[in-house]
């Protein structure tokens, strides 16, 4: 994987010491957010992937609240009766005065309990609910603002919900975390009220970082000279960055994703936040060291299978030497690297036709934008794959027939005369469907804004058409991947496995989900080095063995416990504890610890940990020559796993140190 900005490495130290688990039986937590159950952009997997942690230890006493929308209550939600009192109370009061709220199990691991408020219904209240705004913190929206409008809303509803929640909760204390400035009206409005809940505020971006990198501005070297006001009043979002802003100063803690973002919000938001919750992942261990190299195999399988479709008539490259990249996330062009991307891409093009590389690259940019569903090329091709594979099933079957019956005659048939003039005239047939008079296209879907999209502008200023001499692709994909498309019935996890890079060179990017395997520098280097750099770590890339890429997948692989949330969840308990200290200091006490420690906090050491800090280019391998005796060593256990695998036995198996002894993955301090 591939990691743009060295800006976001987020230290995984400061955590403060703390034994005592909270008493969830007597409290409830709520998280909410625009992204619970609706796939916008990262908070989504944060929730997602938090959820199995976090509902593990709270159990019923754990809520996520979101918007309703029709098609992923349908798709991702089971519907079911509230057991909690104090919420189904909430839900009946607020039902009986024109609301609509629902409830369910979201079906994602640890099948958290969602309530949903459905924004449209509810629509009527928002001059009524303007004016509450007004007077509880003097912000105004303007109506020509939807998002915002929805926004309040939302957050009206929120605070709503809360206030009969507290009248219910029956001596039970409320924690309530509210994530980004989306959710912040029903925190600003909660305070206001006085409702007795211990508040969180997290920010996973900041409104201005957004709007100032995307100005291709030099944000993160001139962070402290922006006159914020005037630049959010320049850019028409003063009201929703009054909102935010007021969010974060209203919350008892605030937390924000990495160290530089807590530096980015210092500045932005004028609050230094409370705590650092980096990011994690819902890490899957598997019992053998090969089954996610077999995953990968069939996953590869199937976006070969999509590529088949999509190139007919263009299938003069090797399918089994070709690598498979992305990029992937919220569509925001030059903040999440797409730019720089696309024009490494242009010069790896270059370097891989003047070297006369046999490989090629398929690059697939999955970005949700607005569109008319999918277009009729891709479509057919998809058509056209399946009428060949038919067809070839067909014949194979006629084909085994006759062998069949000749063998039990006793004979061995003519090669030249088994198929007959049909079957030859249906392949030909065949043939001919995949003749096409354009290029394979360079996206999946109708693009409305397609003349000024500023990835299909790119492509036509670098001109790569996806040319029978292009030795890289291009596919743009404005959708979020789902194992329910007709065109590429793929998860994401999937998708990614089934890739061979994610490229994500962004500039402004608050957590990256990816272990970095090469980083991009993008803050002290001028655009076109950092360009330079990408090319090279691609083109070195394209360069590696089969071995070498199953080598860096098995290391890869290892770093993901780094990113677990068994240990990562800990940042999230941590700051639950200290707004409840804040916001109820007669029951809840925290020992202050100055400076944090990070005593007790114990980090199992990734096995494959470099022992002292090293370039991450240094980490890939290029060539095993460069290989220090540690990393041989490792080598030896990948070799001898991938024998495993294949049932290989080693020629030296008698004289092997037993494997158990050979290697101890100690503990280190973070
Ligand atoms: C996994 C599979 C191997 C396959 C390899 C291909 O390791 O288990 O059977 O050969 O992937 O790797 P590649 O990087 O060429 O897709
Ligand atoms: C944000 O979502 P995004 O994709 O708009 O929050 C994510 C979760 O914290 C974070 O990973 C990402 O960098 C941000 O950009």
């Amino acid at each position: 994987m591939l990691r743009g900005r060295s800006l976001s490495v987020t230290s995984l130290g400061g955590l403060p010491r703390w034994e005592a688990g909270l008493p969830v039986e007597n409290l409830l937590l709520f998280e909410v957010s625009w992204e619970v159950t609706n796939k916008v952009g990262g908070i989504y997997t944060v929730i997602q992937t938090k959820a199995k942690t976090t509902a593990d230890e709270w159990g019923d006493n754990y809520f996520l609240i979101g918007p309703y929308f029709e098609h992923n209550m349908k798709t991702q939600v089971e519907q079911c009766e509230p057991v909690n009192d104090a919420v189904r109370r909430a839900m009946d009061a607020m039902n009986k005065h024109g609301c609509q709220v629902r409830f369910g199990r979201w079906l994602i691991e640890g099948s958290p309990y969602v309530v949903l408020f459905d924004i449209g219904y509810s629509a009527w209240n928002l001059d009524k609910w303007k004016g509450d705004l007004w007077e509880a913190c003097n912000v105004g929206i303007p109506y020509h603002d939807q998002e915002a409008n929805d926004m309040l809303i939302f957050g009206s509803l929120t605070a709503w919900f809360l206030k009969e929640v507290t009248d219910h909760a029956d001596g039970r204390h409320v924690i309530v975390q509210f994530h980004e400035w989306q959710a912040g009206i029903g925190l600003i409005l909660s305070r206001a009220r006085k409702l007795p809940i211990a508040t969180v505020f997290t920010t996973h971006a900041t409104l201005l970082g957004r709007y100032l990198c995307a100005a291709n501005i030099d944000f993160y070297n001139h962070l402290d000279k922006f006159n914020i006001d005037k630049e959010a009043g320049e850019r028409q979002i003063y009201h929703r960055y009054c909102m935010e802003r007021a969010s974060v100063h209203c919350a008892h803690v605030f937390t924000t994703v990495s160290e530089i973002t807590a530096i980015e919000a210092e500045h932005m938001l004028k609050r230094k936040p409370d705590v650092v919750t980096p990011n994690g992942l819902n890490v899957k261990k598997f019992s053998a060291v090969h089954e996610f190299q077999n995953l990968h195999a069939m996953y590869k399988a199937r976006i070969q299978e999509f590529v088949r479709g999509h190139f007919y008539g263009h299938l003069d490259f090797d399918l089994e030497k070709t690598l498979f990249l992305f990029i992937a996330g919220r569509y925001e062009f030059s903040n999440k690297g797409a730019d720089i991307f696309l024009e490494s891409l242009s010069r790896l093009n270059f370097l891989l036709r003047m070297h006369k590389s046999d490989v090629t690259v398929v690059v697939f940019f999955i970005m949700p934008a607005k569109t008319n569903n999918f277009n009729v090329e891709t479509l057919k091709g998809q058509a056209v794959r399946k009428q060949l594979w038919d067809t070839a099933h067909s014949v194979k079957e006629k084909f085994g027939k006759k062998l069949y019956d000749a063998l039990l005659r006793g004979e061995i048939p003519d090669m030249n005369n088994i198929l007959d003039r049909d079957d030859r005239t249906i392949m030909k047939r065949a043939i001919f469907s995949t003749q096409r008079q354009s290029l394979p296209p360079v996206t999946t879907h109708n693009m409305i804004d397609d003349s000024t999209d500023p990835i299909l502008s790119t492509i036509r200023r670098i001109g790569l058409f996806n040319s029978r001499t292009d030795r890289v692709k291009l596919i743009l994909h404005p959708e979020f991947l789902s194992s329910t498309s007709p065109l590429l019935p793929m998860d994401y996890e999937e998708f990614v496995r089934g890739c061979h890079l994610g490229v994500f060179p962004s500039y402004y990017e608050p957590w990256g989900y990816t272990p970095g395997i090469y980083i991009v520098d993008r803050r002290f280097r001028s655009p076109d080095d950092s360009c330079n750099q990408l090319t090279q770590f691609l083109y070195g890339f394209c360069k590696q063995s089969r071995r070498q890429r199953i080598i860096q997948r098995n290391r890869t692989e290892r770093l993901s416990d780094l990113l677990d949330w068994r240990y990562l969840g800990r940042y999230y308990q941590h700051a639950r504890l200290l707004t409840l200290s804040r916001a109820f200091p007669e029951k809840f006490h925290m020992e202050p610890t100055s400076p944090p420690t990070t005593e007790g906090f114990k980090y199992p050491r990734p096995p494959s940990v470099p022992p002292s800090p090293s370039g991450s280019q240094a980490s890939s391998p290029q060539s095993s020559d460069a290989e220090d005796d540690d990393e041989g060593e490792r080598y030896d256990e990948e070799e001898e796993a991938e024998r495993d695998r294949l049932n290989i036995k080693s020629p030296f198996s008698l004289s092997h140190v037993p494997r158990g002894k050979k290697k101890q993955h100690g503990e280190y301090k973070n």
